[in-house]
């Protein structure tokens, strides 16, 4: 096993295990929410949003048990996007990470309730008090403001409402790629730019995570598209050929495959360039960056 595949499978068993113990008991007998939500959070998601938050925050010489509470809060917002993005009223997708989505687990009412709860579980996580954190409140409270701005109305619920304005459109490559750079992109950014922010990084290296983000975030999405045209539902644990179906502009219908193959690795070598600031120490983000190109699932 490689050093870069063994990290990668750490950094997911802390998450993993992390995410569960942020999510307290509930606190009366009705229980069905709070399953949900936790169903939401399990079944073999990549977790590659949280990684990079805990990676960035030890990268700029920060304690990764103070960054944990923040990676788990993007992870949650990434599940509940997720959970109302497979409802019936936007994507209507009946497979998430090899399971039932989560409505069809548990009703569209419940799923709904979910996915808010882990929306709002997010900020709770973020804004509690740990014993022996070393995280300064300003800087909890810029990590906060930034995850708040990157899911909202001009981040990720942005580029869901270009996604349905343009359903039924022929749309060009500009329209597209705003799309997912707020789709897609925006988390992956903010969850870059909190593992700096938390380890009281300066400015410079907080821009240079960001940019990082953009591009192996559109790669990333590139990459989607392509696994959507010729990847395999199995291995994906997603329906595969939905874009089709749906007849959406997707990087593969306006370049096709072998082209969109090259952007995402020009992207990637961008992506890779924007590490030098960190040092030599960046290799898992370089690897990751190529990883996250090169997927089958
Ligand atoms: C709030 C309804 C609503 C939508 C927000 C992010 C988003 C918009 C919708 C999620 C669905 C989707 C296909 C988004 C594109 C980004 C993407 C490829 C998500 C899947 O992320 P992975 O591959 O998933 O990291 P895992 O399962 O590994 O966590």
């Amino acid at each position: 096993m490689s050093n870069f595949k063994q990290k990668f499978d750490e950094y997911r068993q802390l998450i993993d295990k992390s995410l569960r113990n942020y999510l307290d008991e509930p606190c009366f007998d009705e229980k069905i929410v709070y399953e949900a939500m936790a169903y939401a959070f399990t079944g073999g998601g990549k977790r590659i949003r949280p990684l990079l938050t805990l990676e960035f925050c030890r990268l700029c010489g920060g304690n990764i048990a103070d960054a944990l509470p923040f990676a788990c809060a993007i992870e949650m917002i990434h599940c509940y996007s997720l959970v109302h993005d497979d409802l019936p009223c936007m994507d209507d997708d009946v497979l998430r990470r090899g399971k039932p989505s989560c409505h069809i687990a548990y009703g569209e009412a419940y799923a709904l309730l979910a996915g808010d709860g882990l929306l709002t579980l997010a900020f709770e996580t973020m804004l509690k008090k740990y014993d022996g954190s070393a995280v300064l409140p300003q800087n909890a409270a810029r990590a906060a403001l930034e995850l708040a701005k990157q899911a909202g109305h001009c981040g990720m619920i942005g580029g869901q409402t270009v996604d349905i304005a343009s359903e039924g459109k022929d749309i060009g490559l500009d329209t597209l790629k705003l799309m997912h750079s707020l789709k897609t992109g925006a988390l992956i950014s903010a969850a870059c730019k909190i593992g700096c922010i938390i380890a009281g990084a300066d400015d410079k290296k907080i821009s240079s995570a960001e940019r990082y983000a953009k591009n192996i975030g559109l790669a990333f999405q590139i990459t989607d598209d392509v696994l959507d045209a010729i990847g395999n539902t199995e291995q994906l644990g997603k329906t595969v050929g939905s874009d089709e179906n749906k007849n959406k502009t997707t990087f593969v219908s306006l370049l096709g495959v072998e082209k969109s193959l090259e952007q995402a690795d020009k992207l990637t070598q961008k992506a890779k360039g924007e590490l030098e600031i960190f040092g030599e120490d960046s290799e898992f983000l370089c690897e990751l960056a190529d990883y996250l190109a090169k997927r089958d699932k």
